[in-house]
């Protein structure tokens, strides 16, 4: 096998080159040849200085996550880092791609950096649970200050290359022949003093401890429950007070520590998950039919979502709607959310005003005949999506692809009146689909595989996860979402109040317990639905138990936040318990017979966790999901399951074995 790291000397320099596909990670053969090659810079006389760079796509993205589940083999990094910051002779870093975690540390440890245009840089560790754990913590605030080094180490989120030249993080961005000036560079470095590393510069002082102080408090809030993002604010705090020697062991302890901890083990899980999650061998051969412009029909919060997050993606969308007012509605829904966009910072003004450039809005279907792929996103009715199907298909070209958004229904009973039913699969988006990251792509009975690769080619042109499900009632997440609100209503009338299940999931690590949640979304959809489906009208099987309080409520009219009350009453927007709920709650124990008595925390969630599981293990029984790994990442993604829990089966102990 060809080594990972080659060198070759010419005109007095070293130049190193790490080729490790697909993302250069630092594993135990690279970092051995890395070593290798600093030997061979302090013994080579003729060697005045080194460039180090990476071949492929990217730079070096970090430490080689696979080699977390063993203990560390020699050489270590940090060792590795430190040696090159004493070579005696200086090191130059060229990046590109995604400078990430120990691969940033790399480069900490060279005399300079350049980045070429479009380089991202970041110390991500905190979302795999860890911290940094070759020096990071400690040559980062030497080399770009406190505060901006905090903020990079306990957020995780990577700067660009524009912003890492402002901070210091690194020296340049090249303009021309990136190599010619990488050299030129570490020439110009290579004097009669050996250069001096960043962990030889004093540690930085802060300014102001009243915003110091406020910004670590700030870290501990956001966490959680998650320990990684203290653990590195206290290592960025010990790297300002300690020697720089003491600082690296302590750093180095706190990130060993945080390896073998269970929260990184799930976040590693997580990580690894949602990428096997997109993988299809079957699709291995299959080439996805073009893309180049896509159809939408609705216009409501769905059908917007989804054509801003296509738009964004640089695919232009035809919107059609019923009539030209609800056109305009669409198109106004539209706007709303890439305006919103614009304004978070996710997209520019350019990409703002190109993504509108793309967009049509109107109510003729005809214009959705040159459409690669059609979304149906409307109302959530069977006949109404059946006919939608019918007409389309004598609209759009024979190859064009049509899929419906439906979170619950049969897709396969939708397309039985097709004449091609190969041609359609779900795309099942989660809202805000312009935000949310998850896709299911159901893969109905008749679907072509050609037809299932360009779903799936669509998810990763918008940057979704990716998630393959079969059809069947709600097909992986709202199957499982409505087992546990099941559970969560079930406590209700045990003896639970709304309030006490909502703060043991939000203990549990939820940003939001199920009842804040349901409020927040509006609980008339949910209550149609029921009503529908007692009229049989899905054809979904009941439920053993139950439960009526949710109905109750809705005939009160009690909607949520929306109408001012819903399972809280709502004081200036402030989720207030409602004794009126409570009564209803009571009530309703009393009718079906039930003592009611108090439900702690620990088996409010238990009794969660279980119902999803035993929903899980239903849906993976049915074949409708692949494995328990998908379905974690679809709680996680969709459902706001708490990452660093790694998902309901791995937090259950469950692994697809
Ligand atoms: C660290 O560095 C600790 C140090 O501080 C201290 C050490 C002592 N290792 O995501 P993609 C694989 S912690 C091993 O689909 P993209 C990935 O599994 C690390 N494998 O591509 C996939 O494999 P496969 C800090 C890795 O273009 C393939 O590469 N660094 C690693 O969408 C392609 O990945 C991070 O946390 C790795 N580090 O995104 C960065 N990274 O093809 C983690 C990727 O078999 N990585 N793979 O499924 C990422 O964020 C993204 O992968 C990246 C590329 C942005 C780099």
């Amino acid at each position: 096998m060809k080594h990972p790291v080659s060198t070759e000397i010419s005109d007095g320099i070293l130049s190193v080159t790490i080729d490790n596909p697909p993302v250069n990670a630092l594993s135990a053969a690279v970092r051995a040849g890395l070593m290798a090659a600093r030997e061979q810079a302090v013994a080579a006389r003729q060697v005045r200085a080194v460039v180090l760079a990476a071949a492929g796509r990217t730079f070096v993205a970090g430490a080689d996550i696979r080699e977390f589940n063993a203990p560390p083999s020699p050489p270590l990094l940090p060792e590795l880092v430190a040696a090159i910051e004493e070579t005696g002779k200086p090191w130059v870093a060229l990046l590109h791609g995604t400078v990430l975690g120990g691969g940033l540390e790399l480069a900490l440890g060279c005399h300079a950096r350049l980045a070429r245009p479009g380089t991202a840089l970041g110390l991500p560790e905190v979302r795999l649970g860890l911290i940094p754990g070759a020096g990071g913590t400690v040559r980062l605030p030497r080399l770009i200050g406190a505060l901006p080094a905090l903020e990079m180490i306990t957020g995780g989120r990577p700067v660009n290359a524009e912003q890492a030249q402002e901070t210091g993080l690194i020296d340049a961005i090249t303009t021309g022949d990136p190599m010619a000036e990488a050299r030129a560079r570490a020439l110009a470095l290579a004097g009669a003093a050996p250069p001096k590393g960043l962990i030889a510069r004093a540690a930085p002082e802060i300014d102001d401890a009243g915003v110091w102080d406020k910004a670590l408090a700030r870290v501990a809030a956001k966490a959680r429950g998650q320990i990684a993002p203290v653990e590195a604010a206290a290592a960025v705090a010990d790297a300002l007070r300690l020697p720089a020697g003491a600082a690296l062991a302590a750093e180095r302890q706190r990130f060993m520590a945080l390896k073998d901890s269970p929260q990184s083990a799930a976040l590693r899980h997580v990580f690894f998950a949602e990428r096997a999650a997109g993988k299809m061998p079957e699709l291995a051969d299959v080439r996805p039919r073009p893309l180049q412009r896509i159809g939408i029909v609705g216009g409501g919060t769905m059908g917007a979502g989804i054509a801003a997050a296509c738009l964004m993606a640089g695919l232009p969308v035809t919107m059609v709607e019923r009539d030209g007012a609800l056109a305009r509605r669409g198109a106004k829904n539209l706007r709303t959310l890439l305006d919103g966009s614009l304004g978070r910072g996710v997209i520019d003004r350019s990409a703002h005003d190109r993504a509108l450039a793309g967009f049509a809005a109107g109510d003729d279907l005809t214009a959705l005949a040159p459409s690669d792929l059609v979304i149906e996103a409307i109302v959530e009715d069977m006949e109404e999506k059946a006919a939608l199907l019918s007409r389309l298909e004598a609209v759009v070209g024979p190859d064009t692809v049509l899929a419906s958004n439906t979170s619950y229904l049969d897709i396969d009973q939708m397309s039985d009146g097709l004449a091609d039913p190969g041609r359609v699969i779900g795309l099942h988006f989660f809202s805000p689909a312009h935000v949310m990251k998850l896709l299911e792509l159901v893969i109905t009975a008749r679907a072509r595989d050609d037809v299932v690769a360009t779903g799936r080619a669509l998810g990763r042109l918008l940057g979704k996860i990716v998630v393959p499900a079969r059809v069947g009632h709600g097909f992986i997440g709202n199957r499982i979402m409505s087992a546990y609100r099941r559970a969560c209503e079930a406590m209700l009338q045990d003896g639970a109040l709304p309030a006490e299940i909502d703060a043991a999931m939000r203990d549990y690590g939820y940003a939001m317990g199920m009842f804040e949640m349901q409020d927040m979304a509006g609980l008339d959809i949910a209550w149609a639905m029921r009503r529908a489906q007692a009229a049989g009208s899905a054809g979904q099987e009941t439920p053993e138990r139950y439960v009526d309080i949710a109905d109750r409520l809705c005939e009160a009219g009690r909607f949520g936040r929306k109408s001012g009350a819903g399972w809280y009453r709502y004081d200036d927007g402030h989720a207030v318990p409602d004794p009126e709920v409570s009564a209803i709650i009571t009530a309703s124990s009393a009718r079906a017979g039930i003592t009611r008595r108090r439900i702690g925390a620990e088996e409010i969630m238990e009794r969660c966790l279980g119902a999803m599981i035993e929903a899980g293990r239903a849906v993976l029984a049915e074949g409708i999901a692949r494995s328990a790994a998908d379905i974690d990442v679809v709680m996680v993604n969709g459902f706001g399951f708490p990452r660093w829990r790694g998902g309901p089966f791995h937090a259950a102990g469950i692994s697809d074995g």
